[in-house]
């Protein structure tokens, strides 16, 4: 197949999803074009049969806020034609999926253009929910011919926040590559990350509020006052500066380590003896997902989605969102034994490469192509 993949190319989970899967269906023989504003972060090297089309967009002097959507649109449809695609995914719905429609009406009479929007979270739980963008969103997900949820979470938001009929979504959970997320890698960095051989805790993401740094933060200072231990933050967002003065106020600043965007995050996570997300709301927690494929116990809020990734007791802990104490205490009863250790770190590398891996999941989404480019997707 020749297929269209739009995503947000900067660093974020439906962004990785999107360059993960692009990858995985290339090496399966399909032809992949990427179309967005900047070349997706985890792309990297060149690859056979994947090819990148970079959004123009004009700079003029009367747009205050320069109108990408239809700019994407546009670059949609001049892919779409130039390249014969069969289908056009897009992940995370704003503004995507309305580009995407926009493409395929511009291009009605000349050929068929299926569109899959994938719902990866905050496009659902929170933009999508503004007035501002509520229309939109329900208007132009029920437009697309496939629609799908990376979580069970996300589908039942979608069905009762937008009014899509439920047999219209289909739930694809996220996943790993578990040849590349995996535990043991070399060169193993356990000794620059943590000279005085200390326990290695462990937070990825965007570093936006809903994220709760500041609870990672406060997590590892009790943390810390049980065991040795160092933080190792990756990522960079809004809420960095807080997290950082967070540290020092906390008295541990020099036992935290803010490393910032990073390309190989798999490389780091096989390093981690804990990982925190104690996040306010989580469609799926991909990051969560590729710690336990390296093998990383995983403290989480009990929120959203996060309940389908990590198993509760098993390869993981979920808690009360906001419980700091209870998040320090799991964490440290992690941390120092070792036995319970490597029990949950064994089973979260099973979950992964059982439930979670390229490929059991990737099949799932080339059947679903294939069903909506035959026109039976869903209702
Ligand atoms: O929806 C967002 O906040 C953005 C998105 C991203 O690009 O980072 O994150 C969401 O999609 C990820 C990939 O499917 C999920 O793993 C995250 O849980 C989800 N974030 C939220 O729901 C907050």
């Amino acid at each position: 197949m020749k297929i269209g993949i739009t995503c947000y190319p900067t660093y974020g989970g439906s962004g990785a999803v999107a360059t993960e899967l692009g990858i995985q269906l290339a090496a399966h023989g399909h032809e992949v074009h990427f179309v967005s504003y900047a070349q997706p972060f985890r792309l990297g090297h060149f690859r056979e049969r994947i090819f990148f089309h970079e959004v123009e967009m004009e700079d003029y002097p009367l747009f205050e806020h320069p109108p990408y959507s239809l700019a994407l649109a546009v670059a949609m449809h001049d892919t779409a034609r130039r390249e014969k695609l069969d289908l056009m995914h897009v992940h995370y719905a704003i503004p995507h999926a309305t580009s995407a429609w926009v493409a395929r009406e511009m291009l009605a009479g000349e050929r068929d253009l299926p569109i899959v929007t994938t719902l990866h979270g905050t496009d659902i739980t929170l933009v999508g929910m503004h007035p501002s963008f509520h229309a939109i969103t329900e208007f132009s997900i029920k437009r697309s011919q496939g629609i799908t949820a990376v979580s069970d979470f996300l589908k039942e938001e979608t069905v009762r926040d937008f009014h899509v009929p439920e047999n219209r979504v289909e739930v694809i959970p996220n996943f790993v590559d578990t040849n590349i997320w995996k535990p043991g890698k070399e060169p193993c960095h356990r000794a620059a990350l943590a000279p005085g051989g200390e326990k290695i805790v462990m937070h990825v993401s965007n570093f936006r509020s809903l994220k709760r740094v500041d609870h990672v933060v406060e997590v590892f200072a009790r943390i810390r006052k049980a065991t040795p231990a160092r933080l190792v933050m990756i990522g960079d967002g809004p809420e960095r500066p807080r997290a950082a003065a967070l540290a020092a106020e906390l008295g541990v600043k020099e036992h935290v380590l803010f490393l910032g965007k990073h390309a190989s995050v798999d490389e780091l996570l096989a390093c981690a003896d804990l990982f925190l997300l104690p996040s306010e709301t989580e469609s799926f927690g991909l990051a969560a997902l590729e710690a336990q494929a390296c093998g990383a116990p995983v403290v989480a809020s009990r929120v959203g989605g996060l309940p389908e990734v990590v198993e509760h007791g098993v390869s993981g802990w979920l808690i009360e969102q906001g419980n700091i104490d209870e998040m320090a205490r799991a964490g440290t009863e992690l941390l120092c034994d070792d036995a319970l250790h490597a029990r949950f770190s064994e089973a979260g590398r099973r979950l992964a490469v059982e439930r979670f891996s390229a490929r059991t999941v990737v099949p799932r989404y080339e059947a679903y192509y294939e069903a909506v480019v035959a026109g039976g997707a869903g209702a």
